[in-house]
């Protein structure tokens, strides 16, 4: 399963969206804006909070910056 944590305003977040919408991907959406109980659950998993995040539980996968998100998304889910 595929699972982003994102927020509306964030241009990277939108990069990784529109990667995921061209790969006719689906994933389960985190809007995590500021403010969000969701950041307290992220901290434990990263050193630093930054957005989009990713996950894949099926290959137990946690990942920040869009580019690699994205690099990541063509090569393991690509067409
Ligand atoms: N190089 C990163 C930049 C990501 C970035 O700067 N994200 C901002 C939001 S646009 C962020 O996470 N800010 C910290 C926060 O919102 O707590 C990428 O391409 O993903």
């Amino acid at each position: 399963m595929l699972e982003l944590y994102h927020f509306e305003s964030c241009p990277y977040c939108a990069k990784v969206r529109r990667k995921f919408e061209e790969l006719d991907l689906s994933y389960v959406s985190h809007p995590s804006p500021l403010g969000s109980k969701k950041r307290e659950f992220l901290a434990q998993l990263t050193d630093e909070i930054q957005f989009p995040l990713l996950i894949d539980t099926d290959r137990n996968v946690v990942m920040i910056e869009s580019e690699d998100i994205c690099k990541y998304l063509e090569k393991n889910y690509g067409k």
